[in-house]
């Protein structure tokens, strides 16, 4: 297989992220020397996920990220993902929201969630753990190093954004609460405030919002717990103070403003397959092969582009993840 370096394809410097990003997942010289066809199955490591020559990343670490920080200017380290598109604007990825919580309608979101509470905060990792935790949000911002993930985020609506989310990897928080043998998956579920979110007043959904990985999912490098946006903590209409990032799925399984994560070894509810279980699944990954029952997924609007720019397998992120499905078949397993 006949491969263009990155480096000749690539500016510097989201090169170098790149390459820190796979220090940072452990990878040594050696296993970067391996690179190859990384759609072969893998054993799940850390080290082997990222061993493409188009690692679907941009990183930089570690950045802190307290909310005295939330005067600062949005800033990100580069302007543009791996692929080469430009990073939205942080108007628009703060203007235009799904979080049915506050209202359904995207332009409204941000100014229905201008009043919410979302600090101080408190998450709780439970379930089938050796060691259950409750970690304040600034403990969180303590414990795990902050580092920029630049990810497309493609909602099954499909329009996409390109986002330079500040975040952590789920697998640190999970690590330090000790899966036990029999966890096969986490639940997140969202803040229950109907007093402060008038949306959960209303019947349109089941609240609170609820969303499940499987347990390697969660493990996977690229899978985040978000807490910053452009070097700033989120804005409440992200789902603040801390949301999950799953950039190879469909939009609706990055769960806003999580209180709870629930170890468990039966598969978790989720809102969206519980409220219109022939057009939502569990997996929710991004296939431009599979049309959503009432639409096309085969193409996207990326805010802030005219026309449409085709969706890509797994958002793009098909090197690094494919190898989680082996054997699934994608046409149904959606
Ligand atoms: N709690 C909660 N989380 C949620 C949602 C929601 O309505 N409630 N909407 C989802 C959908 S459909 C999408 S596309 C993304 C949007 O994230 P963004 O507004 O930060 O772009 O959040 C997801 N997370
Ligand atoms: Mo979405």
């Amino acid at each position: 297989m006949v491969k263009i370096s990155p480096s000749e394809i690539t500016p510097e410097h989201v090169f170098l992220n790149r390459r820190r990003f796979m220090a940072a997942a452990g990878a040594t010289a050696g296993a970067l020397a391996l690179a190859g066809c990384s759609t072969t199955p893998l054993s799940g490591r850390a080290t082997d996920l990222v061993e493409s020559d188009s690692p679907a990343v941009v990183v930089r670490r570690p950045q802190n990220l307290p909310p005295a920080l939330a005067h600062t200017e949005p800033t990100a380290s580069v302007n543009q993902d791996e692929l080469g598109d430009p990073l939205n604007k942080f108007e628009e990825i703060t203007n235009y929201n799904n979080f049915y919580e506050f209202s359904t309608n995207k332009e409204s979101v941000a100014r229905e969630a201008a009043g919410f509470n979302s600090y101080p905060w408190q998450v709780e990792i439970t379930g089938l753990v050796n060691n259950p935790m409750v970690l304040d949000i600034d403990d969180i911002y303590k414990r795990y190093p902050q580092e920029e993930r630049i990810y497309r985020l493609r909602c099954v609506e499909a329009w996409s954004m390109v986002i330079p989310w500040v975040g952590f990897p789920i697998s640190a928080i999970l690590k330090d609460a000790e899966p036990k043998s029999e966890a096969r998956y986490v639940r997140f579920v969202t803040v229950y405030r109907p007093e402060e979110m008038r949306g959960q007043r209303s019947g349109i959904l089941d609240w609170p919002y609820q969303e499940g990985l499987r347990m390697d999912e969660a493990m996977h490098p690229l899978a985040i717990l978000a807490t910053g946006m452009y070097g700033k903590p989120l804005t409440n209409q992200q789902g603040a103070p801390i949301r999950l990032v799953v950039p190879w799925k469909y939009g609706f399984k990055s769960i806003k403003s999580v209180v709870t994560l629930e170890v468990t070894d039966t598969i978790p509810d989720t809102t969206w397959s519980a409220a219109a279980p022939h057009e939502y699944g569990f997996y929710a990954n991004v296939n431009p092969n599979v049309n959503h029952p009432r639409w096309s997924q085969a193409s996207e609007r990326r805010i802030g582009e005219n026309g449409r720019r085709p969706t890509l397998m797994f958002n793009g992120y098909e090197e690094e993840v494919a190898y989680l499905y082996a054997g699934m078949d994608l046409t149904r397993s959606y």
